[in-house]
């Protein structure tokens, strides 16, 4: 239904790097009020929370924290498409506030091989629901190969939380649970949205015996990729976050206005970020943050970021220099052997380090079993 717009914007979109505006970005290690930031102490105290602050304000809107109570109850509504492999779960979440509550349905497959607790990964799922009624694509959520790599593997399809569309959004948790934050410029939209979903999956894994979610990856593609970093930012349970080609509002650097741009994307979708975030709309130089920031704020809990050359939409070149950039803390704050030294127009591997890994690959927009695959070989090293 969005593609008109944006097919019209991708014509008119800047794809030429001589025409991306001198960088000028906010210092990741200078507080608002001029302080240099050189400590863990300083960065936790200060300099993070005015970071998180400006992202909640500005861009993505309050992720609310708060609710009455939270239950869980197993559902039998699927057929099991792996049962030699696993053991579905179809756990209806049910998370209740002020006497309204709205339920969610998780589908986690545990592995019947290996020794439980197992690790687990997360997916958070935007993509059209099946006519089969199937619950998984097989290069989007491999979950035969997790399986088979000794992974739990999880999802939750957007919509059970708040539907992606413009009119239509807040007809989940927003209108039911957090009907506050309807009004607010700064209020929940359908990116944090679906990082509640993902926060509310947690709260079950945590709880269950055969899950070890101390080895928990958050996985996202595109706009749930952008919601993935946000949901990551908000809740430091996920071990890994892994952004699959987010681009604008999120890996991506806005400031470079390279493929779509924040007055695209808010024009396009204006119910994925919050009011406040319109203000930069032809004006990203006023933007007081980049995306470096938000990557900066997942430290020092590892990240991952992949992009593909036939992409460009999503800046796969401000992908990595914002994780470039945003690895900083990282290196200079907790130590890690995160420094991405090579240039961008260099890079013809993977690079997988400490805590921070990249990888960029030939084709077209999409979540494919390479991008899994090379993850998996960073997350495999990350959970030893
Ligand atoms: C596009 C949008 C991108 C990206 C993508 C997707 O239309 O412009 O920001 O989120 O959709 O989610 O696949």
């Amino acid at each position: 239904t969005f593609l008109p717009i944006s097919a019209m914007s991708q014509n008119n979109a800047n794809y030429d790097e001589s025409k991306v505006p001198p960088l000028v970005l906010p210092d990741l290690f200078v507080s608002e009020s001029g302080q240099i930031i050189e400590s863990v102490e300083d960065w936790e105290a200060i300099r993070r929370p005015e970071i998180f602050q400006l992202f909640q304000q500005e861009v993505y809107g309050e992720i609310p924290k708060d609710f009455d109570k939270i239950s869980f109850q197993l559902a039998q509504e699927s057929t099991n498409p792996y049962p030699e492999l696993a053991n579905l779960e179809e756990v209806d979440i049910t998370v209740e506030r002020y006497g309204n509550s709205l339920t969610m349905r998780l589908n986690l497959f545990i592995p019947k091989e290996g020794k439980a607790p197992f690790p687990v990964i997360l997916l958070i799922n935007h993509r059209p629901k099946y006519p089969d009624g199937s619950l998984s694509e097989e290069e989007y959520w491999p979950v035969d190969e997790l399986l088979k790599r000794g992974y739990a593997t999880a999802s939750f399809h957007a919509e059970t939380v708040a539907p992606d569309n413009a009119e239509t959004f807040q007809n989940g948790i927003i209108s039911t649970l957090y009907p506050e934050q309807m009004e607010k410029p700064d209020g929940l939209k359908a990116l944090g949205a679906w990082g509640w979903g993902a926060m509310r999956a947690m709260d079950y894994f945590v709880q269950h015996p055969e899950i070890d979610a101390s080895k928990s990856a958050l996985v996202g593609h595109s706009r749930s990729g952008k919601s993935a970093l946000w949901t990551s930012a908000n809740d430091p349970r996920w071990a890994i976050t892994y952004s699959n080609e987010s681009g604008c509002g999120g890996a991506a650097l806005s400031k470079r206005k390279y493929g779509e741009t924040v007055q695209v994307i808010n024009t396009a979708f204006p119910h994925w970020f919050d009011e406040n975030f319109k203000k930069y709309n032809g004006a990203e130089e006023t933007l007081p943050l980049d995306q470096h920031m938000l990557l900066s704020l997942i430290a020092p809990r590892a990240l991952y970021v992949a992009s593909a050359k036939g992409d460009q939409w999503a800046d796969p070149k401000g992908e990595y220099l914002s994780l470039q950039i945003g690895s900083r803390v990282q290196t200079d704050i907790y130590q890690k052997d995160s420094g991405f030294e090579t240039d961008f127009e260099s890079i013809i591997e993977p690079i997988h380090l400490e805590n921070a890994g990249y990888h960029i690959r030939e084709g077209k927009h999409s979540l494919k079993w390479e991008d899994w695959g090379i993850f998996l070989e960073f997350a495999a090293k990350i959970f030893q």
